[in-house]
């Protein structure tokens, strides 16, 4: 197996039904590890069933819903186990189309981080309320100013890990949820000196069910990107951002990855 995408999941019982199957349709290779927080609709024993039908999917469960950041870090603990070079993370909701992945694939050959972008070079959600769209919007612009970080998307949860980049990260001392863990875990990446790349994907509203994070989750979000800010001198100077194109801050960014990567390469050679 080439990697392992993690799905947490509480009470997504049709959705993770249906998307386990369109998985493995495209035979990229991938195993599928599903945390369940001991769900009421019966998530868990769907998944239990999975497992019995496909030999490459594995199920945590646990014993109640305990939270989106220590869901992935128990997969990501797990998949760190296994002999494969990519994690991944995923929503069971079908917001992530799994169509995407072969792009993930292929882009993680380059970077160490592969984030599926909704907002690279454009607005690429469907089926949301204008309110929540402009929360998220302006969420990601907040994050980008006060941490620096090269990323159009930071809150996205659509990923694609080396497992270098996991090894590098102590799991056990994460404490954030929701978004926040998504924001947490891109800043130790960059912080770490791993290259970063977003890719864009359309975004749709979920299919069935119900979003389970809530108003707690974005106050923690906003005081954790606080905790997490760039040297003021750093921000400061960044602010010339407002006038000029924030797409030339990226791009420079993949430009110096790109230019990175080159020269490792041939230090390799050598
Ligand atoms: N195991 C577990 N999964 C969770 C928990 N909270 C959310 N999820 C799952 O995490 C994924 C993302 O959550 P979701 O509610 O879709 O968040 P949204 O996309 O931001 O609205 C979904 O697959 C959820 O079922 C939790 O506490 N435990
Ligand atoms: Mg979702």
């Amino acid at each position: 197996m080439r990697g392992i995408i993690v799905i947490p999941t509480y009470n997504e019982r049709e959705n993770i039904e249906k998307l386990v199957p369109d998985i493995f349709n495209q035979n990229l290779d991938l195993g599928i590890t599903i945390v369940d927080d001991n769900s009421p609709d019966g998530t868990g024993e769907v998944a239990d069933r999975l497992a019995e039908l496909f030999p490459n999917v594995h199920v945590i469960h646990r014993r109640k819903k305990m939270g989106l950041g220590t869901a992935y870090a128990e997969g990501f603990r797990y998949a760190l186990g296994q002999k494969v070079d990519l994690i991944f993370e995923m929503d069971a909701d079908f917001s992530h189309d799994p169509g995407y992945l072969p792009e993930f694939i292929e882009w993680s050959e380059k970077y160490d981080l592969v984030v599926g972008s909704r907002y690279m070079g454009g607005v690429r959600v469907e089926g949301w309320r204008f309110r929540r769209l402009l929360m998220s919007k302006l969420a990601n612009i907040y994050i980008s100013f006060i941490m620096l970080l090269p990323l159009w998307d930071c809150t996205a949860g659509f990923r694609c890990y080396r497992r270098e980049v996991l090894e590098s990260i102590d799991l056990e001392t994460l404490h954030s949820d929701g978004y926040s863990f998504q924001i947490e875990m891109t800043y130790h990446s960059f912080k770490n000196g791993f290259a970063i790349r977003e890719i864009p994907v359309i975004f749709r509203e979920r299919e069935g069910g119900y979003s389970k994070i809530g108003r707690s989750d974005v106050r923690e979000a906003f005081f954790l990107v606080l905790k997490l800010h760039a040297p003021v001198r750093e921000i400061l100077k960044h602010f010339v951002y407002i006038k000029r194109d924030y797409r030339e801050y990226v791009e420079e960014y993949y430009q110096r990855m790109e230019k990175r990567k080159g020269s490792r390469e041939e230090a390799n050679q050598e």
